[in-house]
């Protein structure tokens, strides 16, 4: 028989006392933990209220192909209310993150054509293949200055210049020159309001945003000027873009990126090409910089693996001589190393959709418009769905058994990441030019565990040592 909802274990009664308990226990920066512990209590699936926050919560990939399968046509997740308030407050357009409806669905094919279709991936390559280059370069001067034959530092602002200079050139078909010694001042600004804002958007998942306003809470005038920031950044990068467009005239000889490509097929309007563009911007720099950093941190822990991937590039670069977009056909490891450090490390704690029609979970009724989330970083640490889960393995992911709903790091469907291919490339690119020139070595016993900023990040620096080959 099915149970009804209402029997779903949890506690889901009281919000306002569960935010308090979640406060108590540090909740903000503890979200993956507490998670984890909530599958513990109540098993694979429990249903909880914090604050306003209400969901439904499953860890079993045969549960989220129930809940994928309900999605609909308009995949709707959690509504981050921060991020609507702010472009509310200030009369900006909602991009394809924050759309919904035929108004995300007609805006989504649009730029998938031009950001994750394999078509424009041949164009994306070479220029992240040059930024990888670079990068590696800049290193190599680190390494000299320092005089020793190594470097050991926090590499993490050194990441975020590669990815913000990696999406850039992409997104604008020009370098923006992050990976020079004296960089643009707006460049750092852009990164570090983009870290603010990630980080006052957490509190505000549970505590309405218009509450704090109203109050005039330090997060809310916090996080409305890191947004500001990072529109204005992101503005002078499209101005910048439309003005030469304007002057050159006809079309171009060579790809023009994407801002450009979307100006010249005409079939959004200006305004809600930039609202996804400043989102692509922004979404392209934490989220690969810190997935690098911890590869970095994983393959330094473990040298036989590090020195096994390293075998698979220079054979995959013998292969294809130095083609880098054939290379990346040939490198099945190091594509499974980026799986496993998501598995580890996801970005995103977890996946949700808002139901589209009645579903069974568990033998429990969910009705349509429940809000169900799957615990991405409680799956991933799950010894029933992964054997040994504490074990970095990237040969796991040869074996195809392992795929069934259980690789789910950039979201699943039609609603899944917009710049899945744009990351995977880059941060593939990174791995080849980085195994090919240094050895990445770690102090021992150091362990660095998660902290919630709205995506996981290191909870203390990851210091690492490059060495020249
Ligand atoms: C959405 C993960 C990098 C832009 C998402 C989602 C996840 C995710 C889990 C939600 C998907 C869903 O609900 O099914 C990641 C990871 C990254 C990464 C793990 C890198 C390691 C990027 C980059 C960009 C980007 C580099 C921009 C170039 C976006 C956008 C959305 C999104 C625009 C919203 C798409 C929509 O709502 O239609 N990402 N992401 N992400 N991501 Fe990423
Ligand atoms: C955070 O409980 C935890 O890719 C919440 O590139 C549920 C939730 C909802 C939406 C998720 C978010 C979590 C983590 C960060 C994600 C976001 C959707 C997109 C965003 C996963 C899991 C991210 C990082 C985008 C951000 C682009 C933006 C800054 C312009």
């Amino acid at each position: 028989t099915i149970r009804p909802f209402s029997e779903i274990p949890g506690l889901w009664k009281n919000g306002v006392a569960n935010l308090y308990n979640f406060w108590k226990l540090d909740g903000f920066k503890n979200l993956h933990r507490i998670m984890l512990q909530n599958f513990n209590t109540f098993g694979p699936i429990y249903r909880e209220k914090v604050g306003y926050y209400e969901s439904v919560n499953i860890i079993n990939p045969e549960d989220a192909a129930i809940l994928f399968r309900a999605e609909g046509h308009y995949p709707k997740r959690l509504k981050v209310e921060a991020w609507t308030s702010y472009r509310d407050y200030r009369n900006r357009k909602y991009g394809v993150l924050l759309k919904n409806g035929e108004d995300w669905r007609s805006n989504r094919v649009i730029l998938n054509k031009e950001v994750i279709s394999p078509k424009v991936m041949e164009n994306f390559v070479p220029l992240l293949d040059e930024v990888g280059l670079d990068f590696v370069a800049r290193i190599h001067k680190k390494i000299t200055r320092n005089g020793q034959n190594k470097w050991t530092t926090d590499l993490s602002q050194e990441l975020f210049k590669y990815a913000l200079e990696s999406v850039s050139t992409v997104l604008y078909g020009e370098r923006l020159g992050l990976m020079l010694d004296y960089i643009d001042p707006e460049a750092q600004h852009f990164i570090d309001c983009i870290t603010l804002m990630f980080k006052t958007t957490s509190p505000m998942l549970y505590i309405p945003p218009a509450l704090l306003r109203q109050i005039g809470a330090k997060v809310w005038r916090d996080h409305v000027e890191a947004w500001d920031g990072i529109f204005n950044q992101a503005d002078r990068c499209i101005q910048n873009i439309y003005r030469q467009l304007r002057l050159e005239g006809g079309p171009p000889k060579k790809y023009p990126g994407v801002l450009a490509s979307l100006l010249m097929l005409d079939k959004l309007s200006i305004e809600d090409i930039k609202a996804s563009i400043t989102e692509l911007m922004a979404g392209g720099v934490d989220t690969t910089s810190i997935t690098l950093l911890w590869t970095l941190y994983e393959l330094a822990r473990y040298p036989n693996l590090q020195e096994e991937l390293r075998a698979e590039v220079a054979a995959a670069r013998a292969e294809s001589q130095g083609d880098m977009l054939e290379m990346l056909k040939r490198i099945p490891l190091v594509k499974g190393a980026l799986k496993e450090t998501l598995r580890l490390h996801p970005v995103a704690v977890s996946l949700q959709r808002y139901t589209a029609e009645d579903i069974i979970i568990q033998n429990y009724h969910i009705p349509a418009g429940t809000l169900v989330q799957l615990g991405l970083y409680a799956m991933g640490r799950d010894p029933k769905v992964f054997f040994r889960p504490e074990q970095y393995q990237p040969s796991r992911w040869l074996r195809t058994k392992t795929h069934y709903f259980r690789s789910l790091s950039f979201g699943f469907g039609p609603r899944q990441c917009l710049g899945r291919r744009i990351a995977e490339a880059e941060m593939q690119i990174f791995l080849i030019h980085m195994l090919e020139n240094f050895r990445v070595e770690k102090q021992r016993h150091v362990e660095v565990q998660s902290t919630f900023q709205l995506i996981l990040l290191p909870e203390k620096p990851i210091i690492l040592t490059l060495k020249s080959l």
